[in-house]
């Protein structure tokens, strides 16, 4: 094995986290920082974009190119940013908020067109940073400060979403563990394709400083034998109330939105180009 000439501190900023004593948080950007080290990823090779909130913070801790953008917006403009330069490893972060409310549309689209990039949401089923409103990922019943008679709404499941929309990889991991968390932080950036992460990661502010050991309590690690080509066998994991299962349970192979951009530019190739300004005005404004 060689050495990673990074250590998972050299990904460090000056920046200090500024996340509550306790937040989730802290423990994903370890697991970006071993990450990141343990595939000797260049930090001059590597962009990671995020929209807005506590997690968005994120990308500002890390030593490589990054963007905290818009609310939401972290996927259209991880999209570009993999389209422009395919050979960048781009990595999109967030909150369930940004990406699942405001951004959800945009969630829909990387994962059918299956952007080859890796999207870590870091899932506290609360709105964080705008002090602790019902997310679509609040539990149907909880009290938040924005549902003080209990959450009305049938919560989100962000990884049976992410299967059905077409992501090629999907896992799901727990903030607290940061081995395994890191490791499939890992295989998710290795996968070719649209890989999506949620990483349940507890909001000690919000959702009470018990939900880390009660999640704790409830962690299992994916069965061995699970057949991860299998929607159906993956979909059975992903909204277990008794457990929380972590790993990976879905991947599949096929084209990413570069891919088939590629072979259209190659199949384009030799045809006849596209009809200039001239021919244009010929056809549609023929001189009187
Ligand atoms: C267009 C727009 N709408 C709303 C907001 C306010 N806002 C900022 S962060 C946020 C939600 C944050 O929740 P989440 O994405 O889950 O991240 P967390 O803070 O929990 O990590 C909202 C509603 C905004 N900044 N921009
Ligand atoms: S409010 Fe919640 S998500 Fe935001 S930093 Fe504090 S504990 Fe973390």
């Amino acid at each position: 094995m060689t050495c990673s000439p990074y250590s998972p501190n050299d990904y460090k900023t000056d920046l200090k986290p500024v996340w509550c004593p306790g937040c989730g948080d802290f423990a994903v950007l370890n697991s970006v920082y071993r990450a990141l080290s343990d595939l000797h990823i260049e930090p001059h090779q590597t962009a990671i974009i995020s929209g807005i909130g506590c997690s968005s913070r994120l990308p500002g801790y890390v030593e490589t190119y990054g963007f905290n953008s818009l609310h939401g917006r972290a996927l259209p403009l991880a999209t570009g940013m993999k389209l422009a330069a395919p050979n960048l490893t781009v990595l999109a972060v967030g909150g369930d908020g940004d990406g699942l409310a405001i951004g959800g549309n945009h969630f829909m689209h990387a994962a059918r067109r299956n952007v080859d990039i890796a999207y870590f949401m870091m899932d506290n089923e609360i709105y964080g940073l705008t002090k602790g409103q019902a997310a679509p990922t609040t539990p149907s019943g909880d009290r938040t400060k924005s549902t003080i008679y209990g959450n009305p709404e049938v919560s989100v499941d962000p990884c049976a979403l992410a299967i059905a929309l077409g992501a090629s990889w999907v896992g799901r991991g727990f903030s607290g563990d940061v081995k395994g968390t890191t490791e499939l932080m890992k295989l998710a950036i290795q996968h070719h394709g649209f890989a999506f992460l949620n990483i349940i990661s507890p909001c000690v502010t919000w959702r009470g400083d018990h939900q880390t050991k009660e999640l704790r309590a409830k962690l299992a690690a994916i069965p061995a034998d699970h057949d991860v080509t299998d929607r159906t066998a993956a979909l059975r994991f992903t909204s277990e109330d008794e457990h929380l299962t972590t790993g990976v349970l879905y991947e599949t192979q096929r084209p990413t939105l570069v891919d088939e951009m590629m072979e259209i530019r190659d199949r384009a190739a030799g045809q006849a180009p596209p009809p200039g300004r001239e021919e244009i005005l010929r056809v549609f404004a023929p001189a009187r």
